[in-house]
């Protein structure tokens, strides 16, 4: 086995196509031709072919516009931070309006015998409220009862319907598995995300925007992804509340639209230990620069209403961008951060995923993290953690399955217990 391990390492290939950063062992994970060739005559105006990717240069993260190079991780934290924080509030997902607005939780269901007696339901009202309107986010928690409390928490953004965050456990649904996690000591959280924005395109009437927009729409208004990522942090307000909850060390995770949101989130709100985003692809945490799958102009013209006006600028103009995704994580840096792909899922580009994480590498070592990464991806079903970043590639469709739970509890186990 080792000898098997070592061999590939010597046969790393390095940098096959200038510029695209694709490097592979033997034992990496590409993507299987009969994929590529079936995804392509599916959709062929998209790109599924490695060898079509763009050369292109990413912004490097550490350096400002005129090429200052940050050093030290004071300046990481009193400057550059900032600025790349602000480059995404201004260039993809805008920014959360300055309304002034009321906000009070409300338990409006405790269970202390939930799931066999092994944990307490509690079902939280959030009501936020602005010149006379107002707005419930429904929070579903379960705390175990047999852990050490306050517990560690995680809280997913569901995108899928409330029905797969049943509190009554009639409906137990992989994307959202309680009992697991409740097993493994974690309390486990759930929003559902229309409760905060319909996932709609009304012109930004209905929702937290409804509510909380003043004028006209300027270009660098938030969209919808950030209008979720707020409402992530507002369940994070409740948890500061409730003693079961460890607030140090709660989870913000999310799948594809979810997955995106979960980035964001992490990246506006630093209360958030660990940001888990699942097949999140374009617009989340796959290079932009790459093309592949899924594009800008692609997501911009499905969904008008994800990111702000000045990301559209962008749609078939990537270069353009001052950022790429690997800034974004960077922005969660030098806390806990784990991105992973499945295999059927080209549309959300896994190596461009993965490249991303990897690039955002230099700043988790600068904040003095013991955190490394390979260059080439690992092989698939074999997360590789390197310490405060991990990744997986999962065989199989666009889901989140229990699978991947349990995979990003192991991670768990290590950077929140
Ligand atoms: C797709 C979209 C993706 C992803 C996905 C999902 O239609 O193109 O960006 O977000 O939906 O959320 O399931």
């Amino acid at each position: 086995m080792k000898k098997t391990r070592n061999l590939a390492v010597l046969m790393t290939i390095g940098v096959i196509q200038a510029g695209t950063g694709y490097c592979q062992t033997l034992e990496s994970w590409k993507a299987s031709p009969e994929i590529v060739e079936k995804l392509s005559r599916s959709r062929s105006e998209i790109n599924y072919y490695e060898e079509k990717v763009p050369p292109y240069t990413l912004p490097d993260v550490l350096a400002d516009a005129s090429g200052n190079k940050v050093t030290s991780a004071r300046e990481w934290k009193n400057k550059r931070r900032q600025d790349v924080l602000e480059l995404f509030r201004e260039n993809v997902y805008g920014r959360v309006p300055a309304t002034p607005y009321t906000k009070s939780f409300k338990v409006v269901n405790e269970d202390k015998n939930a799931i066999n007696g092994d944990a307490t339901l509690k079902e939280v009202e959030i009501t936020i409220s602005s010149e006379g309107k107002s707005l419930v986010i429904h929070l579903t928690l379960f705390v175990p009862n047999k852990a050490k409390k306050p517990a560690p928490a995680f809280l997913l953004i569901n995108n899928r319907g409330p029905a797969n965050t049943d509190p009554a456990r009639k409906v137990k649904s992989e994307f959202w598995p309680a009992e697991e996690a409740v097993a493994r000591g974690y309390a486990i959280a759930a929003f559902y995300n229309a409760d905060v924005d319909p996932d709609n395109y009304d012109e930004f009437r209905d929702g937290i925007h409804g509510l909380l927009d003043r004028g006209a729409r300027q270009p660098d208004a938030w969209g919808t992804i950030a209008a979720w990522a707020w409402g992530a942090s507002r369940c994070m307000d409740y948890f500061e509340t409730d003693k079961d909850i460890n607030r140090k060390k709660v989870a913000v995770l999310g799948h594809s639209r979810g997955g995106k949101t979960a980035l964001w989130a992490g990246a506006e709100d630093q209360r958030f230990a660990l940001v888990i985003s699942n097949e999140s692809g374009c617009g989340g945490a796959s290079l932009a620069r790459r093309r592949f799958g899924e594009t800008v102009a692609r997501i911009n013209s499905s969904f008008p209403h994800w990111f702000c006006t000045n990301y559209k600028k962008y749609g078939n103009n990537e270069d353009a961008m001052p950022v790429d995704m690997h800034m974004l994580m960077s922005l969660i840096a030098p806390r806990a951060l784990y991105v992973a792909s499945a295999e059927e899922d080209l549309w959300a580009d896994p190596r461009g995923s993965y490249l991303s994480l990897y690039h955002s590498v230099p700043v988790f070592k600068l904040l003095k993290t013991k955190t490394s990464l390979p260059e080439a991806m690992p092989p698939m079903n074999k997360p590789v953690i390197g310490g405060n970043v991990a990744y997986h590639i999962r065989n199989g469709a666009h889901n989140l399955l229990v699978k991947d739970w349990n995979w990003f509890m192991d991670f768990a186990d290590k950077v929140l217990k």
